[in-house]
């Protein structure tokens, strides 16, 4: 698929965007972590994310990720796991499933974080719980992009519901709050990619920029219903 190639709409309509956790390992799949469609074009999110990183990142880093899940699961056998159940007991694997299931879960998040249609700002439940939480709405921006900035190297920052309450953490490489060997745990809502090839295409080392421009994709209805779950 090249860039800027249009993807059928009505398949990703707002109400049934794919589960990224709709699959589990099982005997007879040979591929039992598919990679979801990218549910935009390429150059949908432009000017803030540049078609050739979405291809790049898409085409490139995620089906690598999902490729080397897929068969690390196989290896290891691991059978009849969602992506969850292997992450709350990661430390019985290998790093290879860590990194590589991670990369694949972390970027179904991602992708599903961000929306031609996104940015603005929260309402409802989400609103009040972020003001409960943070105090205010840009207060929970700051936080966030303090925890998305101030990752060392390659990682990522969440938003996550932690024993009842909204927390922001950041993370490591592939590592997520799903998986039992991480510090900070809890169920991901949203969550932003600052590996560099996330962003050095178009923003190069300024990590900062790309952070800000985040704000203006944010699919706050998908964030909502990942707190209402
Ligand atoms: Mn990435």
């Amino acid at each position: 698929m090249g860039a800027g190639a249009v993807l059928a709409p009505s398949i990703f309509a707002e109400s049934n965007r794919p589960s990224i956790l709709q699959t589990s390992t099982n005997s007879y799949d040979p591929i039992p972590f598919p990679q979801p469609p990218l549910p935009y074009a390429f150059n949908a999110l432009e000017p803030h994310i540049d078609a050739q990183t979405m291809e790049i990142h898409y085409g490139k880093h995620h089906a690598a990720y999902t490729k080397n899940f897929n068969q690390l699961a196989k290896d290891e056998m691991i059978d009849n796991k969602t992506v969850e159940e292997i992450f709350a007991e990661i430390d019985k694997y290998s790093a290879g499933v860590r990194n590589n299931g991670g990369g694949y879960y972390n970027h179904n998040l991602f992708w599903l974080t961000l929306s031609p249609n996104g940015g603005g700002e929260p309402t409802g439940e989400l609103l009040k719980e972020i003001e409960k939480n943070f105090g205010s709405f840009s207060a929970f921006k700051e936080t966030f992009n303090k925890a998305a900035t101030t990752v060392f190297g390659s990682g990522w920052a969440w938003l996550i519901k932690q024993d009842g309450a909204l927390k922001i953490v950041s993370s490591p490489n592939q590592d997520n709050p799903l998986m039992n060997i991480s510090k900070e745990k809890g169920s991901p809502l949203m969550c932003i990619d600052v590996w560099e090839h996330a962003y050095y295409l178009k923003y190069q080392n300024k990590r900062a920029d790309y952070i800000a421009a985040f704000w203006n994709l944010v699919d706050w209805n998908f964030v909502s219903a990942n707190l209402l779950k």
